[in-house]
C-alpha cells in the first residue's frame, strides 16, 4: 500500500514519536504566522525565550483583527508587533495589508512545507499543499525559537471529489456539505486529504475555502495536493519557483473515505447558531435578511470578490438590506480598484471596508436587534456578530450577493445566466506593506506601549485542592463563550488583567467577580469544550482568575494544548452520568493530585456539598504531565533550562 500525502509530509518533518494515530508526535515547523490578537501574546511569551532571531525559514507577524482603532490600544500593538519583528527577524504584513490567511497564500505559502500560526484557520493554506496548522500562540513562539510542536498523530481522512459544480454552487458549498455530514466534531483527530478528479477542478483560491472551514470540523487540518492548479496559481503570484508538485501515491491507503459528488450539491446554508446546523438555500428562500458581508478568511479572494461584482454590477442592493465587503487582501482590493470592479461594487450600494477580518471577529458592523445577517464567514457562533440577538446564516458570495439584491434568502439559480471567474495569469504584484526584519537587528528597539502588560505566570499545580464549580456549562462551548471578542474586548488582548474581567461574559457576567473571590476554582464542560478559535486567551484568562481544572465530556484540541501550556488540568468524566449530578457552587475536593496524576489514568474527586465521590480520568502525555506539574510551559521551560 503506498502512502498518503499527509503521512509523506508528517514523515518529512517528524521530529519524534512513531507515526501511530493517537499517539503523541512532534514535527519540525518551516514557516509560522501570528496575528496581532494572538501575536502580542506570542512575542512575549517568545521574547521571554531568550533567543536571539526567529529559527524558522520564514515566520509573519500579520495586523488584521485589531484595526479598528477606538483607543490607544489597537495601535499600541502594532507599534509593538512592528518592532519586535524587525529585530528578531519576523515579516511584518502592516494593517491594512489584508487578513493573513489570504495574504499568506498569496505571498509565502509553498507546498510541502509545515507552517504553524496563531489561528485556528491557519489550514487555509493546506489549500497549497501546506501542512498547515493551528495552534496557541506559546506553541507558536516555542516554533520561532527552533522547537517542533508537539500533537496527536491524527488519522487522515480521504475526502473524495467526484463530478464537477454545477452554476451557482461554489467552494463554501462543498465544504458546508462536509459540515452538515460530520458536524463540529466529526474532524477531531483527524486531517482532511482531498482526492478524486473533483479536485482538479478547483482554483487554490477555492481550495483554500475548503480547507479553511475545515477548522469547524474540528480537524487538525486540511490539506490538499499540488498539482498544475497549484503551479498556476503559484506562477501567477509570480512565485513559480516555489512549486513543487506533491501527489498520494496512487494505492494510498486511508483511514476513512467520505465521497462529494459536486454535481449533486446545491446552494446551501449554515444556521443560526453553528456552522454545520446547514440547510439548503431552497429550504429557507424568502426569509428577510437585513445585513449581508462578504469577506473573511474563507471567502475574500479576487475570484469570490469578482463573483459578487458581477452579480452586483448595474443593479442596487434591496433598501432593507446593508452590505459590507472586506476584502481580503490590498492586492484583491487594488485588483478589483484598477479593473472597475470596485465602481461597480460601490455603486450598487456596498460599504467597502478595509482589508481585515473586520465584522467576521465583531470589530464593527454588529447587525440590528433580532436583524437577519448573511455572511460569508466561517462562524456564526451566538453574539460574535456583536449582537446578541441576531441570527448569523453562512453562505457563498453567490448566495450573499443574491441576498443584498432580494432582500430576502434567495437561490442564486434565479439569477440567469452564471459565469465562472477565472483567475488572472498575473495577480497584482506588490509587496510595499510587507516590511522585511531589520537589517541591523541591535539598533531596533521594542516599543510598549501602556496596552501591553507583562504575561502572568501560573504557579506549580498543587497538592491538594478544595474550590467550588464556578460554573457549569453544556456542549460545543467555544472560546467565544470563554473569552469574548469585539470591539470593546479585543484591543484588550496584551493585557490580560483587564481582559479577564469578561471571561464567560456573554454566559455569566458575574464570572469573574465570583472567581475573584472564590480564589480558585473548577469549571464543568460538555462535549467539545473550547471548540473554534485558537485564543490562548481562553486559558490564561480563566487562569489568571483562578481556575485550576476544567473537566469536561471532551475537548477540542488547540484549546486542550492551551490549558495544559498555561497549567489548568484538563480532565474528562469517566462515567457522563456524573456530570448531571453537578450542581454550580458544589465544593469539590481532591487530594494528592501530582500523586494521583502520576500513578494512573484515574483521579478521587469528593464532592463536599453533595457528600458522593466519583472518578475522573486524564489523557496526558508524559511531556504534559510535566508542564501541568511545573503549572504550564513557560516554568516547564525555565525548569529545564
Ligand atoms: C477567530 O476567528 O475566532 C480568530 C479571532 O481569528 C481566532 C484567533 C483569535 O481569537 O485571535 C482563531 O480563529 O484562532
Ligand atoms: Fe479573521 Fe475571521 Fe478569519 Fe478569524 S475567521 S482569521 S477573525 S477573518
Amino acid at each position: 500500500m503506498g502512502e498518503n500525502l499527509t503521512r509523506k509530509l508528517i514523515a518529512a518533518h517528524l521530529a519524534a514519536g512513531k507515526m501511530q494515530p493517537g499517539t503523541e508526535i512532534a514535527l519540525r515547523i518551516d514557516q509560522t504566522l501570528t496575528q496581532d490578537a494572538t501575536g502580542t501574546m506570542a512575542y512575549l511569551q517568545f521574547e521571554a525565550m531568550d533567543v536571539a532571531r526567529v529559527k524558522t525559514q520564514l515566520s509573519v507577524s500579520y495586523v488584521d483583527h485589531n484595526t479598528l482603532q477606538t483607543g490607544f490600544e489597537n495601535a499600541d500593538d502594532h507599534r509593538f508587533l512592528q518592532t519586535v519583528a524587525a529585530k528578531y527577524g519576523i515579516y511584518f504584513s502592516r494593517p491594512g495589508n489584508g487578513i493573513c490567511h489570504q495574504v499568506h497564500l498569496e505571498r509565502f505559502g509553498v507546498p510541502g512545507k509545515t507552517l504553524l500560526g496563531s489561528d485556528s484557520h491557519t489550514p487555509t493554506a493546506g489549500g497549497l499543499g501546506m501542512l498547515a496548522i493551528g495552534a496557541g500562540g506559546l506553541d507558536v513562539a516555542v516554533a520561532m525559537a527552533g522547537g517542533p510542536f508537539y500533537l496527536t498523530m491524527p488519522q487522515v481522512m480521504q475526502v473524495k471529489l467526484v463530478g464537477q459544480l454545477q452554476p451557482w454552487v461554489s467552494a463554501k458549498d462543498i465544504i458546508l456539505e462536509i459540515l452538515r455530514r460530520l458536524s463540529v466534531k466529526g474532524g477531531v483527530g483527524k486531517i482532511l486529504e482531498y482526492t478524486g478528479e473533483g479536485v482538479k477542478t478547483l482554483s487554490v483560491p477555492e481550495r483554500a475555502t475548503i480547507t479553511n472551514m475545515g477548522a469547524e470540523l474540528g480537524a487538525t487540518s486540511s490539506i490538499f495536493p499540488s498539482d498544475e492548479v497549484t503551479r498556476a496559481f503559484l506562477t501567477a503570484q509570480g512565485r513559480e519557483e516555489d512549486w513543487v508538485e506533491i501527489l498520494p501515491d496512487e494505492d494510498a491507503a486511508y483511514d476513512d473515505t467520505i465521497v462529494i459528488d459536486l454535481s449533486q450539491l446545491e446552494p446551501l446554508v449554515a444556521c443560526p447558531h453553528s456552522p454545520d446546523a446547514v440547510k439548503k438555500v431552497q429550504e429557507l428562500e424568502g426569509l428577510p435578511v437585513d445585513q449581508v458581508a462578504i469577506g473573511s478568511c474563507t471567502n475574500s479572494s479576487y475570484a469570490d470578490l469578482m463573483q459578487a461584482a458581477r452579480i452586483l454590477r448595474g443593479k442596487r442592493v434591496h433598501d432593507n438590506v446593508s452590505l459590507v465587503i472586506a476584502p481580503g487582501s490590498r492586492q484583491v482590493l487594488t485588483m478589483l480598484a484598477q479593473n472597475g470592479a470596485l465602481a461597480d461594487l460601490i455603486t450598487a450600494g456596498a460599504r467597502i471596508l478595509e482589508s481585515a477580518c473586520g465584522p467576521c471577529i465583531g470589530m464593527g458592523q454588529a447587525p440590528a436587534s433580532e436583524a437577519v445577517s448573511v455572511r460569508t464567514f466561517n462562524r456564526n457562533f451566538p453574539g460574535r456578530s456583536g449582537t446578541a440577538s441576531a441570527d448569523v446564516y453562512l453562505a457563498s458570495p453567490e448566495v450573499a450577493a443574491a441576498a443584498a439584491l432580494t432582500g430576502r434568502l434567495t437561490d442564486p439559480r434565479i439569477l440567469g445566466a452564471y459565469e465562472r471567474i477565472v483567475l488572472p495569469e498575473q495577480f497584482l504584484l506588490d509587496d510595499g506593506m510587507i516590511i522585511p526584519p531589520a537589517a541591523e537587528p541591535e539598533r531596533v528597539e521594542v516599543v510598549r506601549g501602556p496596552n501591553i502588560k507583562p504575561l502572568p505566570i501560573n504557579h506549580p499545580l498543587p497538592t491538594d485542592l478544595t474550590a467550588p464549580v464556578l460554573l457549569k456549562v453544556a456542549d460545543n462551548i467555544t472560546t467565544d463563550h470563554i473569552m469574548p471578542a469585539g470591539a470593546k474586548i479585543l484591543p484588550l488582548r496584551s493585557n490580560i488583567p483587564a481582559i479577564s474581567e469578561f471571561a464567560f461574559a456573554g454566559i455569566d457576567p458575574d464570572f469573574a467577580t465570583r472567581a475573584k473571590a472564590a480564589g480558585s476554582g473548577i469549571v464543568i464542560g460538555g462535549h467539545n469544550y473550547g471548540q473554534g478559535s485558537s485564543r490562548e486567551h481562553a486559558a490564561l484568562a480563566p487562569m489568571y482568575l483562578g481556575v485550576k481544572i476544567v473537566l469536561a465530556k471532551s475537548f477540542a484540541r488547540i484549546h486542550y494544548a492551551n490549558l495544559v501550556n498555561f497549567g489548568i488540568l484538563p480532565l474528562t468524566f469517566c462515567d457522563e452520568a456524573d456530570y448531571d449530578e453537578l450542581q454550580q457552587d458544589d465544593v469539590l475536593s481532591l487530594t494528592a493530585l501530582p500523586a494521583q496524576l502520576q500513578a494512573g489514568r484515574t483521579i478521587e474527586i469528593s464532592n463536599e456539598t453533595s457528600g458522593r465521590s466519583f472518578t475522573v480520568q486524564h489523557d496526558l502525555t508524559e511531556r504534559q504531565l510535566q508542564i501541568i506539574l511545573a503549572g504550564g510551559l513557560l516554568n516547564f521551560t525555565r525548569s529545564q533550562a
